[in-house]
């Protein structure tokens, strides 16, 4: 007799939820935007605290580079253009970039 039909079919062989992929925003330091305006812009765009934006402003400061925030690729893509919008308006080299995990 041939193999019986109507073995089980295994669905669903991925058990894990696939999550969306995300996307850290990193602010790069420079030597010329002020500390206070990086504040208000971790402030305005990535919501933070005041006293969360400064540690992050500082750690940025410090380490050349530092995360702002992670969001999905095209909330992070927006983040960048708003901060190189507003840091440009203001004269300032500030920049930010996407990187993706
Ligand atoms: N290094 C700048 C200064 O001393 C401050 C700064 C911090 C600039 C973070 C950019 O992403 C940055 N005025």
């Amino acid at each position: 007799m041939a193999d019986a039909p109507g073995g089980q079919v295994k669905e669903r062989p991925q058990t894990k939820k696939q999550e969306p992929p995300t996307f850290k925003v990193v602010l790069l330091n420079d030597d010329y935007t002020t500390m206070e305006f990086v504040v208000s812009v971790l402030e305005s765009v990535f919501q933070k605290s005041p006293a969360e934006a400064y540690r992050v402003m500082m750690n940025v400061h410090v380490n050349g580079r530092g995360i702002a925030g992670i969001y999905p690729w095209e909330v992070a893509e927006t983040k960048v253009d708003t901060v190189t919008t507003l840091a440009r308006q203001a004269g300032f080299p500030l920049k930010a970039v996407t990187e993706e995990g």
